[in-house]
């Protein structure tokens, strides 16, 4: 019998993934979870119905969420991903020698699971370098005495437990855990199918920081493709780096180059009118 994954996204739209078997289920205490051997891309971690990681595709989404910002700082020591469990922005993290991380994730289990079914990016969160929290991002933030150089918010989508990882207060809480010099990335979605939250974030963090600013990529396993990523900064501007003058040659790199970095800042128009969408509705 064929067995298929079916993620539901509109109700007109949805994505059916042929699969070669169910490696592992479980309900959490925050989401149903689980690990799928796809046809096409490889193993997978599946939450609430939806794919958030591919092997075969994942690099993509992983390079691009870290070393836009880590290039962007000259020199990023700490760390704080919010989400993540899954231990693949982790693993790109560590690839700069002179960081820490601090990982906070709602769900162990998640960690657990990505451990033990897909060790090509979970064995990164047994790294010496790596503190694992295992708690809610948003009240981590709100409580923290520490600083950061950098935050990564890699998150799920804007439904169940990783909602409130969208909102302006998180956001003005990430600036206040943020050093003078820090900056923050987040995951914002489908220009296409979530133009509302992702104008509504640019919105909030142009207001909270000096400067912010939207990239694009293209993750074929996601909905539509085209992916954004939200980059709000204290100081430093990811246009201005001389990624060229660093040595990337042993960083192991399949998607990120200096010029891929500049070139994911140059927005198709319809992107540009979301964003200037946000800021009119005002
Ligand atoms: N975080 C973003 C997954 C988004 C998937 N959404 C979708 N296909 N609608 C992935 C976390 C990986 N570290």
């Amino acid at each position: 019998m064929e067995l298929w994954l079916v993620e539901q996204h509109t109700p007109g739209y949805r994505v059916n993934w042929k699969l070669k078997r169910t490696i592992y289920t479980e309900k959490t205490p925050y989401q149903e979870l689980a690990i799928v051997e796809t046809v096409d891309f490889g193993r997978a971690l599946v939450l609430d119905g939806i794919v958030q990681v591919t092997l075969d595709d994942e690099f993509i989404y992983h390079e691009m969420i870290t070393h836009v910002p880590l290039f962007t700082h000259p020199n990023p020591k700490d760390v704080l991903v919010i989400g993540g469990g899954d231990g693949a922005t982790v693993r790109e993290i560590l690839k700069h020698p002179q960081t820490n991380v601090d990982l906070v994730e709602i769900d162990e289990r998640v960690i657990n699971a990505s451990r033990q079914y897909l060790p090509e990016i979970g064995k990164a969160l047994d790294d010496p370098r790596v503190r694992i929290v295992v708690d809610d991002g948003i009240k981590y933030v709100k409580q923290t005495d520490k600083k950061y150089d950098v935050i990564l918010i890699d998150s799920s989508d804007p439904i169940g437990p990783a909602t409130g990882l969208f909102s302006r207060e998180f956001y003005q809480d990430v600036y206040r855990v943020l050093n003078d010099d820090g900056l923050m990335v987040a995951q914002t979605e489908s220009p296409l199918f979530n133009k509302e939250l992702l104008a509504g974030v640019y919105q909030n963090l142009s207001e909270i920081f000096p400067l912010s600013r939207v990239y694009l990529t293209c993750i074929p396993t996601y909905i539509a493709g085209f992916w954004t990523f939200s980059l709000a900064s204290k100081k430093y501007d990811p246009l201005q780096l001389n990624p060229s003058s660093k040595d990337l040659s042993d960083m192991a790199f399949r998607y990120y180059t200096p010029a891929v970095h500049q070139a994911a800042f140059v927005l198709p128009r319809f992107v540009q009118e979301v964003l200037d969408g946000g800021k009119s509705a005002r």
